[in-house]
């Protein structure tokens, strides 16, 4: 006769300070049980965070009560990754509480804001596939649309950075290591995942050919929840699993009786959830990956079922109540797996099985790089997932005979389409899995979604073109201005009405206020105190001072070769060294600040780190350009550190190679907060320049067609140094030993690269790069005009809210809509 607990007018959920500070003090007491003088600042944080768990309960079990009674379809989101950001300032702001909870912790003479600061976040992303994964939670919870997203528990997320004599040095994360207090373990919501043996064919009493897979090793999956609450309302849960021991799983060893083999293998098999890997570095052939991804799709596969089938509806009809959409290809082993789980165990027909995995599966695409494609190879398949292959190969071998037969493809074509690459060794191409096991496929921008279909899965476009669609990206406003830049925020509701949150195209309204100078004067004051706020934080870390004065030129994201970094380098040197001739008529004082991680094995995105701080290094020095410019790399970037860089950017630079970025959302992190955008005509950049107006961008750089152009007719980056004055000074400048004189040679692999290979183009760009920052430095020059441009940027933000990407992947893919709340 259990009932969901109705609290109303319990202490425990009250909203009112008088009710936050006595269940914060009663959590200190009663969960924490320490006694005052003992009490360290993360057992206050503790003893909020659970505060604000009870009342994200209350309503989360509310939701969970609604969605079962209305039977609605739902939303399932597989993805490897997800970055959540800090937890406990975003409840405060969805359960609309933060004002009652500063005052009641102010009483208590709390500083909420340092509460803040003790939060470790969960990183368990590398950079924007995850933290797209966590803003579409946000969205999918806040919009009330029923959602369950999947994913892995590792217990070493992504490593945290610190920089020691200019080189990164990767720690481990701790993010575990004082407890989580947001989510739940559910060890009665488990399920076994089987590993390797064989299969075993035997024929029924109806003459029907079954299959069992005897597997060489087990363990099981148990689920951890976390609950996300949206803006003002609905929830959503985030189902993370851990891999556990089972009993009786190495059962060879188990039968000759050997303890401490089990022992060991017990061991081995907690190892799966372990550590995240970096995803920006070719993974050719790490078992543990390929396990963790299964481990992942099997547990939530289960879980789905198990959800569906507890609702009391059958097998068949699973596509009806679940969308699941495929966060890039590293959950695609979900096609097979469905399969299996319908085919072996449910014993559902093949062809009806088939109908229901498409109809369930949707599958996005996030990278057009060529060593980014995941493919496995085929051994390695065979023995982890011998099951797997055979399923593979037969639906590739079905697959196949319909291109033959039904579009009379050759066998070039075939080749081409297969899931099975022959040449070269044998490997599974998950893309092409995940294609053809969905009834969509969608990339991330305009423009990457008419490349992928141009490139990548041409021929699959070519022969099912309505399986393409193209869904932009977009970023929560809530996390990404409304905790993030509350100075701005509050602006904002005193001029366009407090509804923007959830209906980012009112910020049209701003327009209105552009030409204001009494506007204007408020805007850039917050501007300036954000930058105030960016410059302590960075005195503290790194023992540099700012000058909140000077333009702030900001490029946030992980280091890679096509994102540019070192193309931005090259400029700031280019600078320095025209500073340092008196060469230098149009420029404005000038912070460039640099933030993000390498792949811990990425060669050459380490050494631009240390370029990066061999440049800092030199220039902060200088007395002589000490008033000109200052170059900052901010360790360790993360969701935390980025929620105040983006407030505190002038400039944002998204400078990739045109057709390598697919989407970008820092891009519109930085322009929702403010900054102008520097950037070339690639991924999303290209549908923020037509929002914003292309007179509120800068522009410059080859584009795609341009840049496909240049290299097909044969690029030679050596004729372009040799015949720009300025460029062949920067670059030689990296070999001259005024960076490194302690090794001269340091810098060659970087130069020689860029010299005789310059895969993404740098020199083809430098000059355009050069000419489009003086046209920043005059627009700086004019603050009123900057500032006009400023507001107008935020103003046509509206289409990049993850809101209207929510939307669109619901009406065009899902087929899902908002619960009724009744
Ligand atoms: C792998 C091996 C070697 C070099 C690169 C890779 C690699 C690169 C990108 C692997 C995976 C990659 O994509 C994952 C990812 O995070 N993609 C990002 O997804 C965001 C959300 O859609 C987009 O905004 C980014 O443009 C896209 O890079």
């Amino acid at each position: 006769k259990l009932s969901v607990l109705s609290p109303a007018g319990s202490r425990r959920v009250g909203n009112s300070k008088e009710d936050i500070k006595a269940s914060f003090l009663e959590n200190l007491f009663f969960g924490i049980g320490r006694i005052p003088v003992l009490t360290t600042p993360h057992d206050l944080y503790t003893a909020l965070a659970m505060t604000v768990r009870d009342r994200i309960f209350q309503k989360f079990v509310l939701t969970t009560e609604t969605i079962s009674r209305q039977d609605a379809r739902g939303v399932a989101y597989l993805s490897a990754e997800y970055l959540p950001g800090p937890h406990l300032a975003n409840n405060l702001l969805n359960l609309g509480i933060t004002p009652q909870t500063r005052e009641a912790m102010e009483e208590l003479d709390i500083d909420l804001d340092e509460l803040f600061d003790i939060e470790e976040e969960p990183g368990l992303g590398n950079g924007g596939l995850g933290r797209l994964a966590s803003c579409y939670l946000d969205s999918l919870a806040t919009l009330g649309i029923p959602a369950i997203a999947y994913g892995i528990r590792y217990e070493f997320g992504i490593f945290d950075q610190m920089i020691k004599d200019g080189w990164q040095v990767e720690l481990t994360d701790k993010w575990l290591h004082y407890g989580n207090p947001w989510e739940v373990v559910r060890p009665e919501t488990a399920y076994e995942v089987k590993f390797g043996g064989r299969t075993e064919y035997s024929k029924g009493p109806d003459g029907k050919l079954s299959v069992t897979w005897i597997p060489g090793s087990e363990v099981k999956g148990t689920a951890y929840d976390t609950p996300i609450l949206g803006y003002q309302g609905n929830g959503a849960v985030l189902r993370l699993w851990r891999a556990e021991a089972i009993e009786s799983f190495d059962f060879a060893a188990f039968n000759l009786g050997d303890y401490y083999r089990a022992v060991e293998a017990k061991m081995i098999s907690e190892n799966i959830t372990k550590v995240l890997y970096p995803n920006d570095q070719a993974l050719g052939g790490k078992e543990l990956r390929l396990k963790q991804q299964y481990f992942f799709v099997t547990c939530s596969l289960q879980d789905i079922m198990h959800l569906h089938l507890t609702q009391g509806r059958r097998i068949e009809q699973l596509h009806e109540k679940f969308a699941i959409q495929l966060n890039d290809t590293h959950p695609a082993i979900a096609v097979a797996e469905l399969m299996r789980l319908l085919v072996d165990v449910h014993q559902v027909e093949w062809e009806k099985a088939w109908h229901v995995t498409q109809n369930c599966f949707a599958y996005t695409n996030h990278t057009l790089l060529p060593e980014a494609l995941e493919k496995w190879p085929v051994q390695l398949f065979e023995k982890v997932l011998p099951r797997h292959l055979e399923i593979i190969y037969e639906i590739n071998h079905r697959f196949l005979e319909e291109l033959r037969t039904r579009y009379a493809c050759d066998d070039a074509q075939i080749a081409r389409m297969s899931i099975i690459e022959e040449s070269g060794g044998r490997y599974i191409r998950m893309a092409h899995l995940a294609t053809i096991g969905s009834h969509k496929v969608n990339g991330v921008s305009a423009m990457h979604s008419e490349l992928l279909k141009k490139e990548v899965l041409h021929d699959f476009a070519v022969l099912s073109p309505e399986k393409f669609c193209n869904i932009t990206n977009g970023i929560t406003p809530r996390r990404f201005l409304c905790i993030c830049n509350p100075l701005l925020a509050a602006l904002i509701d005193k001029h366009v009405g407090i509804d923007w949150p959830t209906n980012l195209e009112r910020l049209k309204k701003l327009e209105d206020f552009a030409d204001d100078t009494s506007f204007q004067k408020e805007w850039m004051d917050i501007k300036y105190k954000n930058k105030q706020n960016l410059s302590s934080q960075i005195l503290r870390q790194t023992g540099i001072e700012l000058d909140p004065a000077m333009l702030f030129d900001i490029q946030a994201k992980r280091i890679h070769e096509y994102k540019r970094q070192h193309l931005k380098v090259l400029h700031i040197i280019s600078l320095y060294l025209r500073l340092k001739k008196g060469e230098l008529a149009n420029f404005s004082p000038c912070t460039f600040i640099f933030a993000g991680k390498a792949a811990p094995g990425y060669v050459m995105a380490k050494l631009i780190i240390k370029l990066i701080n061999c440049v800092a290094e030199l220039i902060n020095r200088d007395a002589e350009v000490q008033d000109q410019m200052k170059v900052i790399f901010l360790p360790d970037f993360n969701v935390k550190k980025a929620q105040s860089l983006y407030p505190a950017a002038d400039l944002s630079e998204q400078i990739s190679l045109a057709g390598m970025e697919a989407s970008g959302t820092g891009n519109m992190k930085f322009a929702l907060n403010g900054a102008l955008t520097i950037g070339t005509l690639d991924g999303a950049n290209v549908e923020i320049r037509q929002e914003v107006g292309e007179e509120n961008f800068f522009v410059f750089g080859h584009s795609v067609e341009q840049a496909q152009a240049a290299k097909s007719s044969g690029y030679h980056p050596f004729d372009i140094y040799q015949q720009n004055q300025l460029l062949k000074e920067v670059l030689d400048f990296l070999i001259s030993g005024a960076l490194a004189p302690e090794d001269t040679q340091l810098f060659k692999p970087l130069y020689e690269n860029l010299l005789y290979q310059d895969p993404y183009m740098l020199l083809a760009d430098f000059q355009d790069y050069v000419d489009c920052q003086e046209r920043v430095y005059k627009l700086w020059l004019d603050p009123g005009e900057w500032t006009r441009k400023s507001i107008l940027n935020v103003a046509r933000m509206g289409k990049f809210s993850s809101d209207r990407s929510i939307k669109d992947y619901s009406d065009m893919i899902w087929n899902v809509k908002p619960i009724n709340l009744m």
